[in-house]
């Protein structure tokens, strides 16, 4: 069995030394906010092989928040995709681990992203011609919140409802901020999602069994598309970094890394 509680760790840790060694800012508050809900997907719901990233019956993941990059690197490291020498040349020239997602199966990127609100309707894309194969593999998309604001979000919701996309699941990260403030809708999000027709599904975001439960339904879900608004703290896991969007995109000092890892009890 996998321990999921122990990844997550390994993750943040691997996302703070990352995010210093690189030496420039990066985005981190909505990385760190992802980490329990990529964790229990790849661990535990997502049909995939690092051994072998083109199997053709694989599950899809699409990362649309693409600025949270760095949540998505280190769960390809810690589910054997990418290695630790890989991951340290994040935002380094020649790198293929840039600030967003770049499309490389080889390293399990299935989608380039950064511009918002594109990963719903490429994920509907993929899921209709999956049905139309009568193919039993499901896409995951990924949001952010803040994401949901772009119109564009709710054309393919409002079209994947309509076509009964049943093998499409979004999971909105939804820790109440973007990158300039609060995000004024993160509150009735569960409302707008199910207007539009989807089967909604709310659960605390670094609940490690809530979000199995959700995540196992939406998976076994027939007639309409699910979401899974997960409900999370941007910066989890680093006291002074929780709900503090002064790390949306920030740079981690050596002393804030010194901080951050006493925090995590690491001397
Ligand atoms: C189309 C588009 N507009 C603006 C941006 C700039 N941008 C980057 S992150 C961000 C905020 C996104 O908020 P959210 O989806 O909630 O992400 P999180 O708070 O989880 O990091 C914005 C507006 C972008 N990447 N794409």
């Amino acid at each position: 069995m996998i321990d999921i509680e122990g990844l997550c760790r390994e993750m943040r840790l691997d996302l703070l030394k990352t995010g210093y060694e690189c030496g420039q800012s990066a985005h981190l508050g909505g990385a760190l906010s992802m980490i329990e809900i990529m964790a229990v997907l790849f661990g535990k719901i997502l049909k995939h092989d690092a051994g072998n990233p083109h199997w053709y019956d694989r599950d899809i993941f699409i990362l649309s928040k693409g600025h949270g990059v760095l949540g998505y690197f280190v769960t390809l490291k810690a589910f054997g995709y990418i290695s630790e020498e890989k991951l340290s040349t994040f935002q380094s020239n020649g790198s293929d681990l840039i600030a967003h997602p770049v499309k490389n199966i080889d390293l399990g990127i299935e989608s380039s992203n950064g511009s918002l609100g594109q990963g719903l309707s490429f994920g509907l894309g993929i899921a209709l011609g999956m049905k139309k194969r009568q193919q039993s593999r499901k896409v995951y998309v990924f949001l952010g919140d803040g994401e949901c604001n772009e119109g564009s979000v709710w054309e393919s919701a409002s079209l994947a409802a309509e076509t009964s996309a049943s093998n499409l699941v979004a999971i909105v990260d939804n820790n109440g901020f973007r990158n300039d403030g609060p995000n004024g809708t993160s509150d009735r999000m569960a409302k707008v999602w199910e207007a539009f027709g989807w089967r909604v599904l709310v659960v605390d975001g670094h609940s490690l069994d809530q979000l199995s439960t959700a995540l196992e339904t939406a998976k076994n879900a027939t007639g309409a598309p699910t979401v899974v608004i997960a409900n999370t703290t941007k910066g989890k896991g680093i006291s002074f970094m929780e709900g503090n969007n002064d790390w949306h995109h920030n740079r981690i000092t050596q002393k804030i890394y010194e901080q951050a890892l006493s925090e995590m009890g690491v001397a």
